[in-house]
């Protein structure tokens, strides 16, 4: 049990790794990278989620990212976490500029990928497919594996008894 445990958990930077690859298989998508992506698991009872990648533009050309897309969902906004009277809120972007040769990282408490009304929970080790919008019509599809942020943290435990 203990193995088969730890074949999923090294499973998730593979997938990172494919969704990286799947990028680059497009024209304009080629000088997009994206890594580290992932989709949180929904908790019980909810039907949103949030998505979380670095994304790099490689080219020399800004690029703006003005939504994204998927079979899961019929609404996905950009959303930023601004401070506001010494409160964390989510406000909706209408784009998100990345500059020529640089990236912006979607983190939880920054940028993210709200996801709204999902037709069905999305469970720990499944994978999403996501289109992300830019502008003058570009797209770039890409493939995010579902991680708990439960996980996560095991994870983290799990590295420190190493030493
Ligand atoms: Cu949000």
């Amino acid at each position: 049990m203990k193995k088969l445990t730890d074949q999923i958990k090294q499973s998730v930077p593979l997938l990172a790794l494919l969704a990286g690859l799947i990028v680059n298989i497009q024209a304009f998508a080629e000088t997009v990278v994206v890594e580290h992506g992932y989709i949180r698991a929904t908790i019980p009872g909810t039907t949103v989620s949030s998505a979380y990648m670095e994304i790099k533009n490689t080219s020399k050309q800004d690029i703006v990212l003005i939504g994204a897309t998927s079979k899961v969902s019929d609404r996905i906004e950009i959303h930023e976490h601004v401070m506001n009277d010494e409160m964390m809120r989510m406000q909706q972007r209408e784009s998100l500029t990345i500059a020529a040769n640089d990236s912006v990282v979607l983190q939880p408490s920054g940028y993210h990928l709200m996801i709204f009304n999902l037709a069905e929970p999305l469970k720990v080790d499944a994978n999403v497919e996501l289109t992300l919008q830019f502008s003058d019509k570009k797209t770039v599809n890409i493939l995010l594996p579902v991680q708990s942020i439960k996980r996560k943290k095991q994870k983290e435990s799990a590295h420190h008894h190493h030493h």
